[in-house]
């Protein structure tokens, strides 16, 4: 592979993903393609009466979940289950944006590749708020 369509190749994957910090994010048609295969896999995180709540291997949602546990590496799925709230998630701990902006019904893929420990909440709704330790 010649350097221009190294170049090219990167420009592409840009696209799609936005690589910050320690944190890759995933969203649009990919991030759904991603859940739909994979969501067995992964945490799936949802936004609901702007609250977040973990969704069960049997589908149960638990109540107001303020922290989890995820594996560095896990993907960790990110819906917005509301029917008409926008959500801002980003992470307090490196002031870094998670997902500038969810509208209804969208998926997002988070991957956290570093163990730690990330707050986050979001902008628009302050008392929302989760804390992901990552092992
Ligand atoms: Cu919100």
């Amino acid at each position: 592979m010649n350097k221009i369509s190294l170049i090219l190749a990167g420009a592409m994957l840009l696209a799609t993903t936005v690589v910050t910090a320690a944190i890759e994010v995933t969203e649009g048609d990919e991030a759904v393609n991603i859940y739909e295969s994979q969501k067995n896999e992964g945490v799936v995180l949802v936004q609901k009466d702007k609250s977040f709540f973990l969704r069960t291997e049997s589908g149960d949602e638990s109540i107001n979940k303020k922290t989890f546990t995820l594996k560095s590496g896990q993907l960790l799925f990110l819906i917005n289950d509301e029917r008409r709230y926008v959500h801002n998630i980003y992470d307090t701990t490196d002031k870094g944006w998670v997902l500038k902006k969810q509208k209804p019904s969208e998926v997002a893929v988070v991957v956290f590749d570093k163990v730690g420990k990330h707050k986050l909440k979001c902008a628009i709704h302050p008392r929302m708020k989760v804390t992901v330790i990552v092992e």
